[in-house]
């Protein structure tokens, strides 16, 4: 049997450079709380993103949820159904209602043309994702959120490094949270952050990740503990070093599952608007009714031969059994994203995966 291919596979540094890390960490015995490793990795981050302020955490969830808090948003908010459950969660997490409005065919993102229409006299935030790192429409979407005085909160989980019109995704919106979860383009094992435009901001963030204080005495907010370790910050400038050359990995691999799959009949692979930098953080391909499979039976198709694609992102979150009530979650208000979730397959991608693996998954997808 071939060996397995996994959708994903952490990229990491070579051991001795880390190792070498672990040793000053291990000098100075400062493991955590905002040590050297961590300012260093804010200041690099910040200039390599293009943003003017980052505040690390432990996981992206994690700074969901303190996103959240930071911008005291209360009552209804917008969000996709598309996405992976943490996005959702981090609402419930903090007593919110979370509206599902459906999401647009192309970007597969929210859908602007249809959130105007969810917006009640409860709703204070529009929660969207950059869903495989492809940009929501934030042009219309900040429209949108000035006109009726909503803060926009961006899952930015999937969109490290990418740009629209020479500028970062992440500049867009209130807020913009990232994960740097093992699967993500820039990992840290685990880990976060948060994208905010005002020192005010940043400053407010980073009392909120560290249980409110503000200094020994003094607890101004009831925070929680979203800090990133020390060990984490010193991956993540190792990580740092290499991600120009993984990223330029991950667009040859996309350009070759694009030649190769293009013209196969039933098979819909998005593209990128002009303009938009990507990150190939995933390859998400679509199974149309003309394929000659369905879309599960290509998945169980590709697993008998080894490769574990996934259906990312199905079920929608608003399947789940603590949405499926909600009203909004009903299917004739998310039709566009039920049928996504029913044809989505996200192949594998990943630094690393070589030419003849590449191949091995083209070679399983076309018609036999
Ligand atoms: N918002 C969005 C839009 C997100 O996509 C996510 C996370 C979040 C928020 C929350 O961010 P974090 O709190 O996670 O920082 C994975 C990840 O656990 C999750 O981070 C990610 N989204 C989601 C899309 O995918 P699973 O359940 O699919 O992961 P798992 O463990 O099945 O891993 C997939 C494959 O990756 C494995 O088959 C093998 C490979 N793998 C995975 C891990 C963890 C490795 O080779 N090494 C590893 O350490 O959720």
């Amino acid at each position: 049997m071939d060996k397995r291919i996994f959708v994903t596979q952490p990229s990491l540094p070579p051991l001795s450079e880390f190792v070498a890390s672990l040793q000053k960490i291990w000098d100075s015995k400062v493991l955590t709380n905002g040590g050297e490793f961590h300012q260093e990795l804010e200041k690099a981050l910040c200039q390599y993103l293009g943003v003017k302020y980052i505040s690390l955490f432990n996981n992206g969830t994690i700074a969901l949820l303190t996103a959240l808090q930071a911008l005291n948003i209360k009552g209804e908010v917008i969000t996709t159904p598309y996405s992976f459950v943490a996005t959702t969660h981090s609402l419930l997490w903090n007593g919110l209602t979370p509206v599902f409005v459906d999401i647009d065919p192309e970007t597969l993102n929210l859908d602007p043309r249809k959130i105007e229409a969810a917006i009640t006299d409860k709703t204070t935030a529009i929660m969207p994702v950059h869903c495989y790192g492809r940009p929501c429409d934030v042009e219309r979407i900040g429209q949108i959120a000035k006109q009726n005085g909503l803060k926009v909160i961006y899952d930015a989980a999937h969109a490290f490094g990418v740009q629209v019109g020479g500028e970062s995704l992440l500049n867009f919106g209130d807020l913009s949270a990232l994960s740097f979860h093992a699967t993500k383009v820039f990992n840290t094992f685990e880990g976060g952050a948060i994208i905010s435009n005002t020192p005010e901001m940043k400053q407010r963030i980073d009392h909120l990740k560290n249980f409110g204080f503000t200094d020994e005495v003094t607890v101004v907010e009831a925070g929680i503990n979203g800090k990133m370790s020390e060990v984490n910050a010193a991956l993540g400038l190792l990580q740092l070093s290499r991600i120009d050359q993984n990223l330029k990995d991950r667009l040859e691999i996309a350009t070759r599952y694009r030649s190769g799959l293009s013209d196969v009949k039933g098979i819909r692979i998005p593209t990128l608007d002009e303009g938009v930098v990507g990150n190939d953080s995933y390859f998400p391909i679509f199974v149309e009714n003309d394929f000659y499979l369905d879309r599960d039976a290509l998945y169980e198709r590709l697993k008998a031969q080894n490769i574990y694609s996934r259906r990312y992102f199905y079920p929608l979150i608003s399947d789940f059994p603590m949405y499926k009530d909600l009203p909004s979650a009903s299917k004739a208000n998310l039709s566009v994203a039920a049928n996504a979730a029913s044809q989505v397959l996200c192949l594998p991608i990943y630094p690393g995966l070589t030419t003849a693996e590449q191949d091995r998954v083209i070679n399983a997808i076309l018609p036999q």
